[in-house]
């Protein structure tokens, strides 16, 4: 693309002086020179700050228990360790726009109801029954479960199992507070009232049915709040074996809301690729940041020019617009979720597909 700016020759220091000078001045008034800063609001192309980073189960999962036993979940509120990304130290994000932490409840404990509008979900890394209850309904959350908090929907965590429960949050709290149109509040209870059997969301809504009248109960959110990694795991085992597999993406498939066929939140976009043993995927990359959790399988991911292999229940960051390649040495199960449908519905998302 031609770019005669870069090429012509800058001004003297007497008319650089000048500029100066009237930069000064006009600061006073709250007003700036937009040519100073013209090339770094408008790139060429996305510039990603987030660093890939790979957050090893093995080297998190002591210090979660070091929590553990340091404060209560109830002293916490949420006791999480915080998945920083280094690009955003002190940040409290592991992509431009998401949150992403790892929480921990041991056996009794109850992590209190609260409600706020940034939307979450939970990935289940390892349980032995633990629970979360959201808008009066209780799922057991056991590994490898996509689970969703709604946007101001209550919620409270317990655990009634013998073995502590640990799962990954991801909120959208970045965007929220980007917008700053974040609002929250606690429960007079620490736990609220159940007032449906466990299992009822999915009956009414994830057996390929729906109710004959009304909406999702959680507004634009799916009325499905836990996704069962047994079933999501047996259709993409089931998808792998028909073959033909995408060479980009694997067998993947994306939680989905019944109610609209779109994906299962509106700010952050979630999915499930499953790539075979001894199989790999071409390079690919887009605009979203996202955030893998390992449900099953060891293998290599290829981000950029980084080399990263993983294993079980690790985490680890694509940054957007970043070059990514899976290598599965053993049949892999990658939880993924971004940004994308937030983009998709502002007419941003790009994704490039390298060489297959
Ligand atoms: C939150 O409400 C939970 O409900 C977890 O489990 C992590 C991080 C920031 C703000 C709210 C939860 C959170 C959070």
């Amino acid at each position: 693309m031609p770019d005669d700016h870069a090429t012509a020759p800058g001004p003297d220091a007497a008319t650089r002086a000048k500029r100066e000078e009237f930069y000064g001045r006009i600061a006073g008034e709250s007003l700036a020179p937009l040519w100073e800063v013209l090339k770094g609001l408008v790139p060429p192309e996305p510039r990603p700050t987030p660093r890939p980073y790979l957050w090893r189960y093995e080297t998190v999962r002591p210090y979660l228990m070091e929590a553990g036993r340091l404060l209560t979940a109830e002293e916490a509120e949420r006791r999480v360790l915080v998945l920083e990304n280094p690009a955003f130290p002190g940040k409290s994000r592991a992509t431009a726009t998401l949150y992403a932490g790892i929480q921990l409840v041991m056996p009794g404990e109850v992590a209190p109801a609260h409600r706020h509008t940034a939307s979450a979900l939970r990935f289940v890394l390892e349980s032995a029954g633990g629970h979360t209850a959201v808008g009066g309904e209780r799922t057991t959350m056991r590994a490898g479960d996509f689970v969703i908090t709604p946007s101001w929907a209550w919620h409270d965590h317990g655990n009634e199992s013998g073995e502590p429960i640990l799962w990954m949050d991801i909120l959208d709290l970045p965007m929220v507070n980007f917008f700053e149109s974040g609002f929250s509040e606690h429960h007079n209870d620490k736990a609220q009232s159940i007032g449906r059997p466990e299992g009822d969301a999915l009956a009414r809504y994830g057996a390929g049915l729906l109710p004959v009248e009304g909406g999702s109960p959680f507004g634009r959110t799916s009325p499905i709040f836990n996704y069962p990694f047994e079933r999501t795991r047996a259709a993409l085992a089931s998808v792998a074996a028909a073959g033909s597999l995408d060479p980009h993406w694997s067998a993947t498939l994306r939680y989905a809301n019944p109610m609209d066929g779109g994906w299962a939140m509106p700010t952050i976009a979630s999915w499930m690729t499953h790539v075979p043993a001894g199989t790999g995927t071409a390079a690919l990359r887009s605009t979203d940041g996202i955030v893998v959790a390992v449900a099953e399988g060891r293998g290599v991911a290829r981000i950029g020019d980084q080399r990263i292999p993983f294993g079980p229940q690790d985490i680890f960051v694509v940054p957007n617009w970043t070059w990514r390649a899976f290598e599965a040495e053993e049949d892999c199960f990658l939880f993924c979720s971004s940004d994308r449908v937030a983009q998709e519905k502002l007419g941003l998302w790009r994704e490039e597909r390298g060489q297959a």
